[in-house]
């Protein structure tokens, strides 16, 4: 079993001797019995299930909007929804490159793309009113806004990035999940999903030619996008 994956975050428990020929597992000099890997199993699933459904609430928000529109304006703004949580890799990933404690509370506090939601659009215009209509919503608290679009990252990317607060009502109460929605449209979507790929090939030692090549399909893409939305606007104006 690999510590990394079952022991996604510093356990707070303390490890307990286990009784003999009892199966344990090492993670770095400690050990722990099959009973504290499961109730650590089990205290990272009820950990991440509020994400899922923070991620859930922010789906159907999206599928109504969706469907409103295709309703009332006979038009969809939303090409296609993805969405994750992410993974106990994943989190362990982000917890070292931060620096942070790795407990639950603080996990809670510095990692706040544990849920994500993609949505992808096929023109800028319907990223950012998709933005506007979603946080417009008073049951949702906005936290931080990174808007790529408008200013993209020195490599190229291009996204509308929203950190968002959606209220979920558990037995025990409401609780305000964290939900990262990210806006963009087909092109930059294409392009972010083959640099994630090349990046991972090259272990995140990309050749600077590639790079380059990256940048330049980035503004290529950009220019694309403004094209397709001059023609929307173009068909869209009564002639
Ligand atoms: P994954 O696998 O998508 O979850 P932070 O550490 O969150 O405070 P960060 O990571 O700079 O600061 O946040 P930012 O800029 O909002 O980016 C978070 C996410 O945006 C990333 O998540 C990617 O999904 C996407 N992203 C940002 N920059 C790039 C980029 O240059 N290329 C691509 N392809 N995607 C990008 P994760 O956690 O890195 O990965």
């Amino acid at each position: 079993m690999p510590a990394d994956s079952t022991l996604p975050v510093q356990p707070q428990l303390a490890p307990l001797p286990s009784a003999a020929g009892e199966l344990t597992v090492m993670h770095g000099d400690v050990s722990y019995s099959p009973e504290q890997v499961r109730a650590m199993r089990d205290e990272f699933q009820r950990f991440v299930l509020e994400y899922e459904f923070g991620m859930r609430e922010v789906e159907t928000k999206l599928e109504i909007l969706r469907d409103e529109f295709q309703h009332t304006h006979d038009y969809n703004p939303i090409e296609h929804v993805t969405s994750r949580v992410k993974s106990p890799d994943g989190i362990v990933e982000k917890v070292r490159r931060k620096g942070i404690s790795g407990d639950f509370a603080s996990v809670r506090e510095h990692i706040t793309d544990i849920a994500g939601v993609r949505v992808t659009c096929s023109f800028v215009s319907d990223a950012y009113r998709l933005f506007d209509l979603l946080t417009a919503q008073d049951d949702i608290t906005v936290r931080l806004v990174k808007d790529y679009i408008a200013s993209p990252k020195p490599n190229g990317y291009q996204s509308l990035h929203a950190i968002i607060e959606v209220p979920v009502f558990l037995s025990t109460g409401r609780v305000d999940v964290p939900v990262e929605v990210q806006f963009r449209t087909i092109a930059m979507d294409f392009w972010a999903s083959l640099e994630h790929k090349i990046y991972y090939k090259y272990d995140r030692l990309v050749p600077a030619d590639l790079i380059a090549q990256l940048t330049d399909a980035a503004v290529t893409a950009a220019e694309l996008d403004a094209r397709m939305q001059q023609l929307h606007r173009a068909i869209r104006r009564p002639s």
